[in-house]
């Protein structure tokens, strides 16, 4: 009887989330309070470029505080020289890491220079874009090293002081290719199911700590941040090339509402569903049929950079 009551009262709580989360994946949320971030330290990795530095400003406008952390020392300075502009407290590092000494030492340097980080933003990374057989070793070991690995460095340096004043947030850019398989992509598509892991892994830690710390986790399809220039989709009405600053309204969003998970754009919630259910036969022909198999046939990668 007890056990009946139990599994009856949990059922329960879970429609309630079930209805809750599908409302708040499916309609627009600008409804939801947004916290606020006034005075908090926000470190994004890979602000000199893209979705990191549209971050960075984003988080500036509401008043809070920037670490940026870059290996493009170019680009680390024109992001921290447009902060400071706007009259943004901010600082910047250069650190590669793909190094996780490397990260550690610069984490000590925050934590002194600066202090406690309260939301993380694990942003960096990088592409190979070739075929497994053509794919240099050292490129591949590099790419699990960024979009992997480093989130582990990262975030044991910070998430620390999260826990102990209990409040914090640890956001993942993972992608698309962190949910399903792209030829063309192989240490990418590994090295972002890897950020999808430990995203889950990471929330289901800090759940059974009882932890108020936050965490969430973004999949976007392509960006036109430069980072992907060549790779195409079939039909760019269903599957478009998504512009950054769209791409970073709708972060901005899910990072200040304290959302788990964001896909992008909103078809790709259909196809993970499908994706769940379908044998690979029959994803393998839409694949083909959309595009996606061939997306990265001509793939450049970044030539120039841009915002
Ligand atoms: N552009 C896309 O189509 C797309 C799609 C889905 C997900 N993403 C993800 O979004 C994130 C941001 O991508 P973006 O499009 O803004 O790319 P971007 O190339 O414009 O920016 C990435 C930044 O990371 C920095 N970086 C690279 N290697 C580093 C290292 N070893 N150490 C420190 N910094 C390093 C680069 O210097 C650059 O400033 C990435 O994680 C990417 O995988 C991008
Ligand atoms: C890096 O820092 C983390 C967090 O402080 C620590 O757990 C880890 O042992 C350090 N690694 C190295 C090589 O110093
Ligand atoms: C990330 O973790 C949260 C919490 O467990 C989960 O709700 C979300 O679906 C995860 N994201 C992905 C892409 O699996
Ligand atoms: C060390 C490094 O490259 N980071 C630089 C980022 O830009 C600022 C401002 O120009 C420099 O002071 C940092 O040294």
């Amino acid at each position: 009887m007890e056990e009946f009551l139990e599994s009856l009262f949990v059922t329960l709580k879970a429609i309630l989330l079930l209805i809750i989360s599908t409302i708040r994946n499916l309609f627009p949320t600008g409804w939801l309070p947004r916290k606020d971030v006034r005075g908090q330290t926000v470190l994004v990795t890979g602000a000199g470029s893209g979705l990191g530095r549209l971050m960075s400003y984003e988080f500036g406008k509401l008043g809070a505080r920037l670490v940026l952390w870059d290996i493009n020392e170019e680009g680390n300075k024109t992001t921290l020289a447009e902060l400071e502009s706007r009259g943004v407290e901010a600082k910047a590092y250069t650190v590669d890491l793909s190094d996780y000494k490397e990260i550690n030492r610069t984490a000590d340097l925050v934590k002194k220079e600066v202090g406690k980080v309260d939301i993380l933003i694990n942003n960096a990374g990088i592409v190979t874009g070739k075929k497994l057989l053509q794919c240099p070793d050292e490129l591949m070991i590099k790419t699990m090293a960024v979009n992997t690995n480093a989130l582990f460095f990262t975030t044991k340096n910070f998430l620390p002081a999260m826990l102990e004043q209990n409040k914090g947030h640890i956001v993942t850019i993972a992608s698309m290719a962190g949910k399903c398989g792209v030829a063309g992509l192989v240490d990418y598509c590994a090295s972002k199911h890897g950020a999808v892991g430990f995203n889950d892994s990471l929330a289901s830690e800090l759940y059974s700590l009882k932890k108020d710390v936050k965490t969430t986790v973004v999949c976007p399809i392509y960006i036109n941040t430069g980072m992907f220039d060549g790779a195409q989709t079939r039909w760019p009405t269903l599957l478009p090339i998504m512009e950054p600053e769209f791409v970073v309204d709708c972060i901005m969003e899910a990072v200040l509402t304290d959302r788990a998970f964001l896909a992008l754009p909103k078809f790709s919630y259909i196809f993970m569903a499908l994706a769940g259910l379908l044998p690979t036969e029959v994803i393998s022909l839409y694949g083909d049929h959309f595009g996606i198999t061939h997306s990265m046939d001509h793939f450049k990668g970044r030539q120039s950079r841009r915002a």
